[in-house]
């Protein structure tokens, strides 16, 4: 006889509850709440095939409310993937398992995307309905046809990006997008009324959702809902009544069971309330089996993608557009074409100049910006915009929502098939930060195309001017950001950023700037992160580190210094983090390892000084802006901040002569 799918759920329940008290440490509420909805989607509903996780044509299933990790990982387990193993989840929260706290994409196959940060696992889904219906446009039904489906928690449904993600799905209609709200009325602190007193479902209705409700505690109830979900042309939210801790008979509904051990007792106690006497991690066989043949359900159907796809004529294309790297032949025709007439043009303009070339070679880009497309140069000639009418178009209008925009992205990107790019103002990374940590925590090839990147964009002043923001997304580990001097340069950054498995943000300048790379080399000198552009003439007292406009600054202050027989490198900086993996030797020689009194080391970049003692030393000098910035014309601006020619040549000559005074 087949087991209930109350039996089904109770493993679950089971799992999460023996795993979280092995590790004395985790949230049982939220897996033992929701199991019963998570049954009724995995063994009804979820297009997956264990066998191969990566399946392109598999539905995709966010779960949003991380903490549950425990829910996935015994769904994982008991559908039968490699991974995770009994032994992997009885290590749950240890170092070597792929169990991590939460939800690591890079941990298990069969985990989409790192969830853990509420409202993002949500943001993330909605990048993943809107990949996918982009290329079901392109592909057709026959190698597109998916669904995103996402657990969320109340959390998710309160964070701020979730208004971002909910008005981005809306409009864009993506009715294959799912979400099925734990609506256990329970958050860490309490009960939800201390904190919200809105009607959840009137605001997504309000939004263009499709809501509908159901006992979350039942899953064929929860079934019906799906049906009539599935049946809806909008998005849809399930709002899924439950109880946080189910099963847990003292505990169960209150917030204890949020993030905590229930105890050897109220363990025990569970498993006489739900019927379960087996040991810890283990699952009886009817149950095991019972899960494992739901685990199958999906091989069939992906026997026959195969042969859709042998069959299309398009196997080979559409395998590389998701795997292969991106088509580099752009490059070199587009740098040609840039030393033959070298532009003076902002590296915001140069960036869409490489976009032109970047967009017809690799079909695989979507565009887009935060409602600042003109200024951003994001959107090309060609390029249409992706609508509800027209999901081939590869534009994005993400609307004023920096934080959804980048956590849309990692969706797309993490999705697979397309790379998304998109752009707002530099200093508005901070609204969407959060994501761009995820970007980088999972490796997705995101780009962040960020204009306006200094003081240098004038007179909107100190609100508008980035001044702790480079410096402050060097922090994150994993994420490459380049901020290139002239239009070679931001050719070569766009080249790496394309060709790396590591999101890239283009910090690129409004203003301007001169042609500082002329002469054609082999190489691209972006790709060491820093390279000499000028060597000293006179004996080298002064190396210039420089990034950006202020390459430009660096170049005539050296030129000045010159005059009065001080030798001075000027080396371009354009990737800080490219240029700390570099050989020993290549460092050395841009930056030899000697006393700041031999060759004093100078950065110049009009922004935080802060940080920049990693390569100019404590003794050396730090030529930035360390206050927030001022409202006039950028000229202006970089007068009354010293970062001049002759200010930066004047105080390093000044700097020189005290010290050999001492
Ligand atoms: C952005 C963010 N803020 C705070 C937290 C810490 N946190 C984890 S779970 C949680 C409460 C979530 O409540 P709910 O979504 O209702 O989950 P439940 O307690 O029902 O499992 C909080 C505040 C977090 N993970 N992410
Ligand atoms: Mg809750």
């Amino acid at each position: 006889m087949q087991p209930t799918q109350r039996r089904l759920a109770n493993a679950i329940r089971a799992l999460a509850m023996d795993a979280v008290q092995a590790a004395n440490s985790g949230h049982p509420g939220m897996p033992m709440g929701m199991a019963d909805a998570a049954t009724a989607l995995f063994t009804r509903y979820l297009k997956f095939d264990p066998k191969d996780p990566r399946w392109p044509d598999r539905d995709r299933f966010v779960l949003s409310a991380g903490h549950g990790s425990m829910l996935l990982y015994a769904l994982l387990y008991l559908t039968g993937y490699e991974r995770p193993t009994i032994e992997d989840i009885r290590n749950f929260r240890q170092i070597g398992s792929p169990c991590a706290g939460h939800p690591e994409n890079f941990e298990l196959p069969g985990v989409e995307v790192t969830t853990g940060p509420l409202g993002q696992g949500f943001a993330m889904a909605v990048g993943m309905a809107i990949a996918e219906r982009h290329l079901n446009a392109i592909y057709g039904d026959d190698l597109v046809d998916h669904r995103t489906y996402v657990i969320a928690g109340d959390g998710d449904l309160m964070e701020g990006v979730n208004h971002e993600a909910v008005g981005l799905a809306g409009n864009l209609k993506l009715g294959r997008l799912i979400v099925l709200w734990d609506d256990n009325r329970i958050t860490i602190d309490g009960s939800t009324e201390l904190s919200r007193n809105e009607d959840v479902m009137a605001r997504y209705a309000a939004s263009a959702w499709h809501t509908v409700e159901c006992d979350g505690l039942d899953s064929g109830k929860v079934s019906k809902a799906i049906d009539e979900a599935l049946a809806d042309p909008r998005p849809s939210l399930i709002r899924c009544k439950t109880i946080i801790g189910y099963g847990a008979p003292n505990k169960q509904g209150t917030e204890a069971t949020h993030g905590a051990a229930l105890g050897a007792d109220e363990v025990a106690a569970a498993r006489k309330e739900l019927g379960w006497d087996s040991p810890p991690f283990e699952i009886p066989a009817d149950v095991l089996s019972a899960w494992r043949e739901f685990g199958n359900r999906g091989g069939a159907e992906h026997s026959e993608w195969n042969r859709r796809l042998e069959q299309s004529g398009k196997s080979d294309e559409f395998m590389a557009r998701l795997c292969a790297a991106p088509d580099d032949s752009w490059l070199k025709p587009h740098l040609d074409s840039l030393l033959a007439t070298p532009p003076k043009v902002a590296t915001r303009k140069a960036s869409e100049m490489a976009l032109e070339a970047i967009n017809a070679a690799i079909p695989s880009t979507i565009g887009g910006s935060a409602d600042l497309t003109g200024s951003n140069n994001t959107k090309t000639k060609a390029l249409q915009a992706l609508t509800a009418e027209n999901y081939a178009g590869r534009y994005i209008y993400y609307g004023i929502r920096e934080f959804g925009m980048a956590a849309a992205m990692n969706g797309m990107a993490l999705h697979g098939g397309v790379i998304p790019y998109g752009g707002t103002f530099l200093v508005f990374t901070d609204y969407a930060r959060p994501a761009i940590r995820l970007s980088a925590l999972q490796r997705a090839r995101v780009v962040y195309v960020m204009t306006h990147d200094s003081i240098g964009l004038g007179e909107d002043g100190p609100t508008h001017q980035p001044i702790e923001h480079l410096q402050s997304l060097r922090a994150i580990p994993g994420l490459e950001v380049y901020r290139p001097a002239d239009a070679v340069e931001t050719a070569e950054c766009w080249a790496l950023a394309l060709a790396s498995d590591k999101p890239g943000i283009l910090a690129l300048s409004r203003q301007n700037l001169p042609a500082v790379r002329t002469q054609a080399v082999g190489e691209n000198l972006c790709g060491r992160g820093a390279y000499r552009l000028k060597s000293a003439e006179s004996p080298r007292k002064v190396i210039f580190l420089a990034t950006g406009s202020e390459v430009e600054v660096a170049l005539g202050a050296a030129a000045k210094l010159e005059e009065q027989g001080i030798g001075a490198d000027v080396v371009s900086m354009p990737c800080t983090e490219r240029f700390d993996t570099q050989p020993a030797n290549y460092r050395e020689d841009i930056l030899p390892d000697v006393s700041n009194r031999d060759v004093l080391r100078v950065s110049v970049e009009a922004g935080t000084t802060f940080g920049w003692e990693r390569y100019t030393g404590l003794h050396g000098l730090r030529i930035g802006i360390d206050r927030f910035g001022v409202s006039s014309p950028a000229s202006d601006a970089y007068e009354f901040f010293k970062i001049t020619p002759d200010a930066v040549a004047g105080r390093v000559a000044d700097y020189l002569k005290q010290r050999d005074m001492r």
